[in-house]
């Protein structure tokens, strides 16, 4: 068999594109409470106040607060071994600021687990997922704020302590080299104060991002070592966007160019994560931005006690990067870069390259010699409902029948040490970079519409029966 005995089959969610419940038993209002719905041609917005009458889709989600019961039965007939969820700060913090905690948010949690648990299934908790308090961001303008260290550590701290015996898998910050990006400002480092607008619009300053990810570096680090010498069990874990770089052409200065792309985009944060170091290269980074980067004295070693344990990533596309000023642009609206001609595209202009993640594993694995994790991949699509109830998504199973496949490459003919794959939105959720719920990823089907209509009634899609047989057979058998 390809893939170890113990491999974890899953699928992931995020706490703000699922739950809903948004002003429910006590929670605060997150970054993502403040965000409107939104689709490829119409920008979703962040609002500064909530303007009544403008829809706004974490508020509702899909309900998952209170359908988690019947959710998790669902990922447990398909045969889950792990679940890949976040725990909203703002449930246990409403502002990240109160001194205790919100007793009503932490219980939340305790019977989501333990219903994981009694389905055998293993919760792989994101701690941080694109849902800080927005009260963070009225106060501190996020995370440029060095008082945000103190208070996710707070946070850290309690629910370490609430959760030491339900959760083993923690990931301290979701896609962190977002905020190597402008749009990483809005849901990631919360450096947006005061800013009404679109999404891909925000007021940008890659001094402030640099310098907010650098204090978001030094609160992992910190949690990391604080569960290490409190939680021995634990295993700790990055989580990044891994965007697969290739230059443009074979032309040398391409080549420096994806090489330099892909330093910035991806192996500047993993390092500081894994190697408890900045790469060699981060000087040259700091003065293309023109930025003198603040280090606190400690911040070294800070940095160096908190190195993860695994490496964990979200991937779905591939760029192209290079010269030539002719090349036609890349349609997909988070990375950019040039169109590869040799891909075909998502309904939402990324593009498809599932030996791409092949490609991937093996840097990673080069590169930390960590086990390494899957924890995104997915493909968002429009899925239709026959008449008889059934949904049928062939382009789903295809996608991920191919992503599976270059994973056993990687694993078998690579030797790649793989932990497990859990593809994105295994059930429908809102979508992060459109704010549509029209941009379907899961197995499991949503009745939600884009104008906050629908039921909330849950259905199985044809690749729920096909994804079961996949964990079934530990990825043996991929036929449809
Ligand atoms: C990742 C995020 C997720 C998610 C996913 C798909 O970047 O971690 O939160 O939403 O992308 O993106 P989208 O929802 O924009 O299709």
């Amino acid at each position: 068999m390809a893939f170890r005995n113990d491999f974890l089959w899953g699928g992931a969610t995020a706490a703000n594109q699922i739950e809903g419940a948004w002003d429910v038993d006590g929670k605060g209002v997150s970054v993502s409470d403040m965000c409107t719905n939104g689709s490829l041609d119409h920008p979703k917005r962040i609002t500064a106040v909530i303007e009544p009458g403008t829809l706004y889709p974490s508020h509702e989600a899909i309900d998952f607060y209170h359908h988690y019961e019947e959710d998790i039965a669902l990922i447990a007939e398909m045969g889950f071994k792990v679940f890949r969820m976040s725990i909203n700060w703002t449930r246990i913090f409403p502002t990240g600021m109160e001194e205790k905690p919100n007793e009503k948010g932490l219980a939340f949690y305790d019977k989501v687990f333990n219903c994981c648990r009694r389905h055998g299934i293993e919760p792989l908790v994101t701690i941080s997922h694109y849902e800080m308090p927005y009260a963070l961001v009225e106060k501190y303008n996020g995370w440029i704020s060095r008082e945000l260290i103190g208070l996710y550590e707070k946070y850290c701290h309690v629910i370490f302590e609430r959760y030491q015996n339900k959760v083993k898998y923690w990931l301290t910050f979701n896609e962190i080299n977002s905020g190597m990006l402008p749009t990483g400002n809005v849901h990631s480092l919360g450096t947006i104060q005061g800013f009404s607008g679109s999404f891909f619009g925000v007021k940008d300053d890659p001094k402030i991002r640099l310098q907010a990810l650098h204090h978001q570096f030094i609160a992992s680090a910190k949690v990391v070592k604080y569960a290490h010498e409190h939680y021995p069990q634990f295993l700790m874990g990055n989580m990044m966007c891994c965007i697969v770089t290739y230059p443009y052409t074979c032309a040398p200065a391409d080549v420096i160019e994806a090489q330099h792309y892909s330093q910035f985009i991806n192996w500047y944060c993993a390092d500081v994560q894994c190697k408890g170091e900045y790469p060699f290269y981060a000087k040259r980074i700091w003065k293309e931005c023109d930025l003198s980067m603040k280090f606190e004295p400690g911040d070294e070693e800070i940095l160096k006690e908190g190195k993860v344990d695994f490496f964990t990533f979200s991937y779905y596309s591939s760029v192209c990067v290079g010269k030539d000023e002719n090349a036609e642009q890349g349609s997909g609206n988070v990375f950019g870069g040039l169109k590869n001609p040799y891909l075909q595209v998502s309904d939402w202009g990324w593009s498809i390259d599932a030996e791409g993640l092949r490609y991937a594993l093996c840097e990673i694995y080069d590169r930390y010699r960590i086990p390494v994790m899957i924890v995104e991949n997915g493909l968002g699509a429009n899925d239709a409902v026959e008449e008889d109830g059934s949904i049928h998504d062939p382009y789903r199973i295809e996608y991920m029948r191919k992503h599976i496949e270059q994973m056993k490459l990687a694993v078998e003919e690579d030797g790649v040490d793989l932990m497990g794959y859990t593809p994105w939105g295994c059930i429908d959720l809102v979508s992060l970079s459109t704010g549509e719920m029209a941009k379907r990823y899961g197995m499991i089907y949503v009745n939600k519409f884009d104008d906050g209509s629908g039921d909330l009634s849950r259905q199985r899609k044809d690749s729920f029966y096909w994804y079961k047989k996949v964990i079934e057979t530990n990825g043996e058998d991929l036929r449809e």
